[in-house]
C-alpha cells in the first residue's frame, strides 16, 4: 500500500506571475500584461479579472511596465539559474512551471516558434533536470496572446485549437525527454468564472454560450495534446485541472444539499469528467437546456474526446466553500469563487477560508469518481509576510502546510492513489487573482512591493527550512 513517504514533494510557479521581461526576447503581449494592479477594495479580486476592450486599449498604450505587475512578475527572467539552485536547495522532488504562449508565439497564429524563446525555455528544461528534479509542465497558465483575442476572438474561435496544436508540437518536440507530468491547461474550469483569464474572452454581456464553447474547444485541444504527447513524448503522464472549492451545504435540509452536489458539478466536476471519462456528463445535458446554451460538437471532437483520455487527474485547492438556496448570508473571498462565510473556519488575510480536512474530502471525491491517481497541483496560503533585517517569520504558514500534509496523508491512509503534492507560489509571484505582489505564498521572500518598488533579491523565510526538513524527513513524520 502506498505511504506518504512515496509520493512526490514539489512547489510552482506560473510564467505570466512570475517571469516578467514581457518584452524581452520577442515575447509578445499577452492577456495578463494588460492587467492593471488595482488598490484592493472588496471587489478588487473580481474586478482585475473582468477586461473590457476599453481596459486593454489603455494597456496597449503602456510602453513601460507602469502599473501592470505581470509585465515585471518576479523578474524570474532575469533570477531564473538563482532560483532554480534555490529550489535544488529546498529539495523538492519536482517543479511546476508553465510556458508562455506568446513567448513561443508572440502573436500565437504564426507557423514557425520565435528562437529566443524556445532558446529561453531550453536553458530551463535543462537546468531543472540538472538540479535532479522532476518536471510537471503546465502548458497554458491562463495567458493567451493579445493577438489572438483581438483577432480571432480568444477560444471561442476553433481556429485556436489550430494554433495551439502547433504549440504544443513545439514543445513537445523539443522538451518531450523532459517532461514527467504536463497539464495542457491551469485549472481549465477558470473560463467559467473568469472567461478573460481561461478563455481569453473580453467581457460582453450574455457570454454563456460563448464560454462553454470555448472551454468546449479547450477540452478538444487537450485530448489533441495528450495524441501529441504520445507521439513525442511516450514517458510522460497526461493530466487534467480544475480548481476545488469543496461545496457544504449550509443546512440539512435537502435543497441545501442539492445544492452543494449541483455546484460542485457545474463549478468543478464537469471538465474532470470531461477530460478523465471522455464524455459530457449527463447532468449539463439539463443545464445547458435550462440556460439557452448550445454547443458546436463535432463528431471528431466526440471520438478525440473519447480515445485521449488524462492518465492523471489534479487540482488545486485553497479553502472550502458553502452552498446555499439563502441569498442572505455573509459573503466572503475564495479562489475564483465567492461563498457564504462558514462560521467554523478561520480564513486568510484574503478571506480564503482555511480548510485542511475539505482537501482530504476533495481527494477521496476525486479518486471515486475518475479512479485515476491524483495529483495536488497547487496548494497553500496567501499571507502578507513581513522581513525585518533579511529575515521573514512566517509561523502561520508552517501550521498550515502542516495541517494540510496530515490531512493528506489521512487520505492515503483512506486508500486515495496520490501522487504528489505541489506547494503554489513557492517563490513569491504575483497574485493571480488580484494582481498584488503583496499577497505572498512562497518559501522564498522576493523583495517588491505591489507597486514594482524592490531589489527583487531573494530571501528564504522560515517556512523553507521547515519544508525542507519534512521533505528531507518524511519518512519519520508520517507511517
Ligand atoms: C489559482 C491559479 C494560480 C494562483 C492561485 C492563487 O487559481 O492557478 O495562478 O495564483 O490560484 O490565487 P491568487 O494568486 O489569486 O491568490
Amino acid at each position: 500500500m502506498k505511504k506518504t513517504k512515496d509520493i512526490l514533494w514539489g512547489g510552482a510557479t506560473a510564467s505570466s506571475q512570475y517571469e516578467g521581461g514581457y518584452k524581452e526576447g520577442g515575447k509578445g503581449l499577452d492577456t495578463q500584461d494588460c492587467r492593471p494592479y488595482l488598490k484592493r477594495t472588496s471587489d478588487a479580486t473580481t474586478s482585475t479579472r473582468l477586461l473590457t476592450q476599453d481596459i486593454i486599449d489603455e494597456a496597449k498604450k503602456c510602453e513601460g511596465i507602469g502599473h501592470y505587475p505581470f509585465r515585471q512578475g518576479s523578474d524570474g527572467y532575469h533570477h531564473i539559474d538563482e532560483d532554480i539552485a534555490l529550489l535544488k536547495e529546498l529539495g523538492i522532488d519536482i517543479y511546476r512551471f508553465s510556458i508562455s504562449w506568446a513567448r513561443l508565439y508572440p502573436q500565437g497564429d504564426e507557423e514557425t516558434p520565435n528562437e529566443e524563446g524556445i532558446k529561453f525555455y531550453d536553458h530551463i528544461f535543462k537546468e531543472v533536470h540538472k538540479a535532479g528534479m522532476k518536471i510537471f509542465l503546465t502548458m497554458n497558465h491562463y495567458a493567451v496572446p493579445l493577438y489572438l483575442v483581438e483577432h480571432y476572438g480568444g477560444w471561442t474561435n476553433r481556429k485556436l485549437i489550430e494554433f495551439y496544436e502547433r504549440f504544443a508540437t513545439v514543445v513537445f518536440e523539443n522538451w518531450g525527454e523532459y517532461i514527467d507530468y504536463f497539464l495542457p491547461f491551469n485549472e481549465i474550469n477558470a473560463g467559467y468564472f473568469s472567461p478573460y483569464n481561461g478563455v481569453g474572452l473580453v467581457k460582453e454581456k450574455d457570454q454563456q454560450t460563448l464560454v462553454f464553447q470555448s472551454l468546449h474547444h479547450q477540452f478538444v485541444a487537450s485530448a489533441k495534446t495528450i495524441k501529441i504527447a504520445k507521439k513525442l513524448s511516450p514517458k510522460s503522464q497526461s493530466g487534467c485541472m480544475v480548481a476545488c472549492f469543496c461545496y457544504y451545504p449550509l443546512t440539512s435540509t435537502p435543497e441545501d444539499n442539492l445544492k452543494a452536489v449541483r455546484d460542485e458539478e457545474i463549478h468543478q466536476w464537469f471538465a474532470v469528467d470531461i477530460l478523465a471519462n471522455g464524455h459530457y456528463p449527463s447532468y449539463m445535458d439539463r443545464f445547458f437546456r435550462e440556460n439557452d446554451i448550445h454547443l458546436t460538437i463535432t463528431e471528431e471532437d466526440s471520438e478525440l474526446l473519447k480515445k485521449y483520455t488524462c492518465d492523471f487527474v489534479s487540482f488545486s485547492y485553497y479553502s472550502s466553500s458553502i452552498a446555499t438556496c439563502k441569498e442572505d448570508g455573509q459573503q466572503t473571498a475564495g479562489n475564483l469563487v465567492v461563498s457564504t462565510k462558514n462560521p467554523h473556519l478561520k480564513a486568510s488575510d484574503w478571506g480564503w477560508q482555511i480548510d485542511p480536512v475539505g482537501l482530504r474530502i476533495m481527494l477521496n471525491k476525486m479518486y471515486d469518481r475518475t479512479q485515476k491517481p491524483v495529483f495536488i497541483c497547487e496548494n497553500g496560503l496567501g499571507a502578507h509576510d513581513i522581513m525585518e533585517d533579511g529575515l521573514i517569520h512566517d509561523p502561520y504558514r508552517i501550521d498550515y502546510l502542516e495541517q494540510h500534509f496530515k490531512q493528506i496523508d489521512e487520505a492515503i491512509d483512506d486508500g486515495v492513489d496520490v501522487i504528489g503534492y505541489i506547494m503554489w507560489g513557492v517563490i513569491d509571484i504575483v497574485s493571480a487573482g488580484s494582481c498584488e505582489m503583496e499577497k505572498r505564498y512562497g518559501v522564498v521572500y522576493v523583495d517588491a512591493n505591489n507597486l514594482g518598488q524592490g531589489t527583487y533579491k531573494r530571501y528564504k523565510k522560515d517556512s523553507f527550512k521547515w519544508y525542507h526538513d519534512f521533505i528531507e524527513n518524511k519518512h519519520k513524520q508520517f507511517n
